[in-house]
């Protein structure tokens, strides 16, 4: 039997007969069309008849080519690519694609934001989906997780309100992409379970870098189960190869506009480009008889086991390696379903696990158009199907013979898998109750894991939480609503609240019980999370002019390549310049079309002494001024460090006649002349790697 990505790949080849060079345009029904730039008229002036069955068939398939987008997670990217385990996981699964490190099993991932619409800008302050199909050799997996461990809400039956809360206000539709509004800190106010996705929401992993920089999270307790029927309770990690990295919010918020494709394209782009995003996938696993040993409920999904109390063991890595080839095709109708999966997974009594074990099949029929959905190229599994069901919009299998069971004229076809070791059977979990409306005891803390997030923050972490409470709150006009958010604030961490409150003009209540939550989790801080230091794919911008000293920028540009990074000379106009050999220098692009916002570092090469010529042009200034407060490394060589001298950043120890590679705070200087110091290179690299940094002091000018 061929494996599952060669499978993957035939059903792939046999989606796609419509091959546009192999004859002239037709309609639908095959019929070759003479030519589609006119409709068919009477005489050259006069109206458009009714026969013209191509152009009525044209503007009919047009009027018909939208979906409903998905309700929440409209925005997305995706890819195709493939798991391979490190090795068998049987002691804790049967599942087949955890068996054995020689089998690929082919996936597809999106990626998305959850507030706004499909057009909306992918740099906004929300949640990521990171949903991944694993087309195993026993059916479809799907592990629909986000980038952050923890949910809004515990019980499904709330996520209505939530998301109703979240989406824009129903009388103006505004805002579009964002949570700074009454009506979500409304909600969030009156519902203390949110506080902890909520400091999530309100920190630096809301605003990823990049996609393919982002962890991954099954937030649920599911459960592995053996051959032998043993369960396991287990919770699934997704970690980036490249680190997790964020970007700064102000810098975020403008992107949205400079390019509202930014993570999207960074995914596509470095796909092109044959660099491979790759994550590792990891497991908690606690054995069924530990359920009850930890100080909140493993079915709680607004919480998380800290890594350093169960540490997180990897299985596996997934890497990305082949764009879609149509949006729409693929990405678009591509359906996820968390009850998708396979013998060796199995679920818990989680309550919002339960409600969205209905809710994805129930969506998919009004997105889809029908029950067929899984016929689509991008949804079909690589495991045979066959199933007695039948017709329904959109019915593309051509089924023989009888459609119900038990049946004697179809030779009793499909029969039971009945014992079959690759049949699904669900684990025999012993349940017993009454029948009550009720959340349980055991799902009452509320503020100790908010509180465990905000200790373990590094300070620039937690500076830029406060900001973003300020910003968030500062825009929700009604003061009640700001004024019972900094009282749940208050239960969460008073200097927290304090802090907050002082940026929204609200008081701290003076009644608040004084809290001392101690417990800290290390692994939660981004800093924990940097991943291996490396410059791959970072972009690297490098502002030349007239005059700008092009051996050194081509050494430069070199070393970091050989790095991985990908560098762009920038420059006023697109073209050359004129290096100050008298040589031409190409230009890749032009200042007015790019910003500091869409790069990771900058580099200033030098010239001729004197005044540097990037510091007559304004574009280059700001894009210098962008990055310094961006906390971007920035790098600048011989008279290029007279722009960062231009800035007057207070403080900030430059390169002299007497020091010459300075690194201070991510910014490498060098006043040498020439080629640039091994010295320097390697500086500016690690201040690259370590991404952004803090604590600089402002400029003065
Ligand atoms: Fe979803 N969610 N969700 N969700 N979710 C959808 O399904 C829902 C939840 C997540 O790229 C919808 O196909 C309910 C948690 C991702 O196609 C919908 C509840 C987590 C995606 C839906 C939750 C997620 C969705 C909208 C509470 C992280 C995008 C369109 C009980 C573990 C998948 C669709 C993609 C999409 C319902 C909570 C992740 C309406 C009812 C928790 C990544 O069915």
């Amino acid at each position: 039997m061929s494996s599952p990505m060669d499978r993957k790949q035939e059903q792939r080849e046999a989606a796609h007969p419509v091959d546009p060079a192999s004859g002239p345009l037709t309609t639908d029904q095959g019929v070759a069309v003479d030519h589609t730039d006119d409709s068919l008229t009477v005489g050259e002036r006069g109206p458009t008849l009714m026969e013209d069955f191509h152009f009525r068939e044209k503007l009919t398939h047009f009027d018909h080519e939208r979906i409903p987008e998905r309700v929440v997670h409209a925005r997305g990217a995706g890819a195709y690519g493939y798991f391979e385990p490190y090795e068998s996981c049987a002691e804790f699964t049967r599942a087949a694609f955890l068996q054995d490190p020689s089998v690929r099993t082919p996936v597809f991932v999106r990626f998305s934001t959850v507030q706004g619409p499909r057009g909306s800008a992918d740099t906004v302050r929300d949640v990521r989906g990171f949903a991944t199909k694993f087309y195993t050799s026993e059916g479809n997996y799907d592990l629909v997780g986000n980038n952050f461990p923890v949910f809004f809400i515990q019980d499904g039956i709330k996520f209505p309100d939530f998301v109703h809360a979240v989406k824009p206000e129903p009388h103006n539709d505004i805002p579009t992409g964002a949570s700074a509004h009454d009506t979500l800190w409304d909600f969030v106010s009156l519902q203390p379970e949110t506080l902890h996705a909520i400091m999530w929401l309100m920190s630096d992993r809301a605003i990823p870098r990049s996609y393919r920089m982002m962890q991954g999270f099954g937030v649920h307790t599911f459960r592995f189960v053996t051959a032998d029927g043993r369960g396991t309770f287990v919770k699934f990690h997704w970690k980036p190869k490249l680190g997790t990295h964020s970007l700064v919010w102000d810098e975020a918020q403008e992107c949205q506009g400079r390019d509202p494709d930014f993570n999207r394209r960074d995914l596509w782009d470095a796909i092109e480009a044959g660099e491979f995003p790759e994550w590792e996938l990891g497991v908690q696993l606690v054995p069924e008889e530990d359920e009850f040993a930890f100080d909140f409920d493993l079915l709680d999904a607004t919480k998380l086991i800290p890594e350093e109390q169960v540490p997180v063991r990897p299985i596996g890595r997934m890497v990305l390696d082949r764009n879609p080839e149509n949006f729409f095709a693929e990405t678009e109708q591509v359906a996820f379903h968390t009850a998708n999966v396979v013998p060796g997974i199995d679920f818990t009594n989680d309550p919002l696990l339960q409600a969205r074990n209905f809710s994805y099949l129930d969506t998919q029929l009004i997105r889809l158009g029908g029950p067929n959905f899984s016929q689509l190229p991008v949804n079909r599994p690589v495991a045979p199907v066959r199933t007695n069901h039948r017709d329904g919009y959109h019915q593309s299998a051509i089924h023989r013979g009888t459609n119900y069971f038990p049946n004697s004229l179809g030779g009793g076809c499909p029969a039971h898998a009945g014992v079959d070791p690759h049949a699904y059977t669900h684990l025999a979990e012993r349940v017993d109750g009454a029948k009550i409306r009720r959340r349980s005891e055991s799902f009452k803390d509320h503020h100790s894991q908010p509180a465990m997030f905000w200790n373990s923050m590094a300070p620039w972490e937690k500076q830029h939480i406060v900001a973003a409470f300020r910003f968030e709150l500062g825009k929700v006009g009604a003061l009640s609503v700001r004024a019972r958010t900094v009282e749940q604030l208050t239960k969460v961490d008073p200097e927290l609240a304090a802090e907050v409150a002082k940026g929204i003009g609200v008081p701290v209540p003076s009644d608040a019980e004084p809290v001392a939550y101690k417990l800290t989790s290390p692994a939660l801080s981004l800093e924990a999370q940097r991943g291996p230091g490396s410059i791959r794919t970072r972009q690297i911008a490098v502002l030349v002019a007239d005059g700008v000293d092009a051996e050194q920028v081509t050494a430069v540009r070199e070393a970091l390549a050989a790095e991985g990074a990908i560098v762009e000379a920038l420059a006023a106009q697109d073209g050359t310049v004129r290096g100050a050999d008298g040589a031409e220098y190409t230009v890749d692009r032009a200042l007015p079309t790019v910003a500091s916002v869409l790069y990771d570092a900058v580099l200033l090469p030098g010239g001729p002494v004197g005044t540097p010529p990037q510091a007559t042009d304004p574009d280059a200034m700001r894009f210098v001024r962008d990055a310094y407060r961006h906390g971007k490394p920035i790098g600048a060589l011989g008279s290029g460090v007279g722009v960062v001298a231009a800035l007057r950043p207070e403080g900030v120890r430059l390169s002299s006649e007497f020091h010459h590679v300075v690194a201070d705070r991510g910014v490498v200087t060098d006043t040498a002349q020439g080629t640039a110091s091994e010295d320097f290179t390697r500086e500016f690299v690690s201040a690259i790697a370590a991404h952004r940094h803090w604590n600089r002091p402002p400029t003065r000018s």
